[in-house]
């Protein structure tokens, strides 16, 4: 998004997750993490989305992606922190109980235990292997319910202040943020957002921009959206039971 944005050339290398291309000792050269995305840019690798995005909106910077004054770029990164510490990991744990745990299920016994013994990082491994084995009764699930719902409402309060995240202008906290709004989208559950209506204005915004389709319409993973699309309306009497409504 942020590369259409700056109408910036790029080449795509397309790793696939779920056959672990990730893990492959040249990539984890590249990303010692084992995680996408990995950005080359006149041979400096840098990792890292919000960093990554920062670097080109740094190397790049017309149109800046920064709003002007440093309360809002404060605020812009306050967001992106937020992302980055809590938002980007229960992100996965809710997608992963509620949908992807049944692309592992399909699995034969055997590559799923050596799918779930090639994640690098122990804790990741211990999660995973949770959420794939429990789904939406993993502890794990709860907290991420709750963890979205706080975040929405302190979404919505902001754009009852200021038009976008960080102020005045569109910036790096719509373009971190994005991909977790599509998320929700994408798992049918928009419902939560009946009484939030700027979050679903601030979408409609962002999905209104040429640079949405090249981020995303362009590279839509239609399998994975359509297993979203089964399991997500089944969520949500689970999710409104959590919320205690
Ligand atoms: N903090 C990292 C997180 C990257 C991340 O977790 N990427 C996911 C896809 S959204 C991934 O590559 N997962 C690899 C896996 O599931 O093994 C960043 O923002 O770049």
């Amino acid at each position: 998004m942020i590369l259409a944005e700056k109408n910036l050339e790029w080449q795509s290398h397309v790793l696939d997750l779920r056959a672990s291309d990730q893990h492959r000792p040249d990539y984890l050269q590249l990303n010692p993490n084992g995680v996408v995305p990995t950005l080359v840019d006149n041979g400096q690798v840098i990792i890292e989305s919000t960093i990554i995005c920062e670097y080109l909106d740094d190397a790049y910077p017309e149109p800046s992606l920064k709003p002007a004054s440093p309360v809002g770029r404060a605020r812009m990164r306050q967001w992106t922190k937020r992302l980055d510490e809590i938002i980007h990991f229960y992100t996965g744990v809710m997608s992963g109980s509620i949908a992807f745990r049944h692309q592992h299920l399909a699995r034969p016994a055997e590559e799923l235990q050596n799918y779930i013994e090639s994640i690098p990082d122990p804790k990741r491994r211990a999660r995973q292997r949770e959420q794939i084995e429990k789904g939406m009764e993993s502890p794990q699930f709860a907290d991420a319910i709750a963890v979205f719902e706080s975040f929405l409402a302190d979404l919505e309060e902001q754009l009852c202040e200021t038009d976008w995240m960080a102020g005045e202008s569109f910036s790096l906290a719509e373009i971190g943020y994005t991909p977790y709004l599509i998320r929700l989208d994408e798992l049918r559950l928009w419902q939560w957002m009946d009484k939030r209506p700027h979050v679903t204005d601030l979408y409609e915004r962002i999905k209104s921009r040429p640079s949405f389709k090249a981020a995303y319409i362009d590279w839509r993973n239609n399998a994975f959206c359509e297993l979203m699309a089964e399991k997500g309306p089944d969520a949500w009497p689970k999710i409104q039971e959590i919320l205690g409504r």
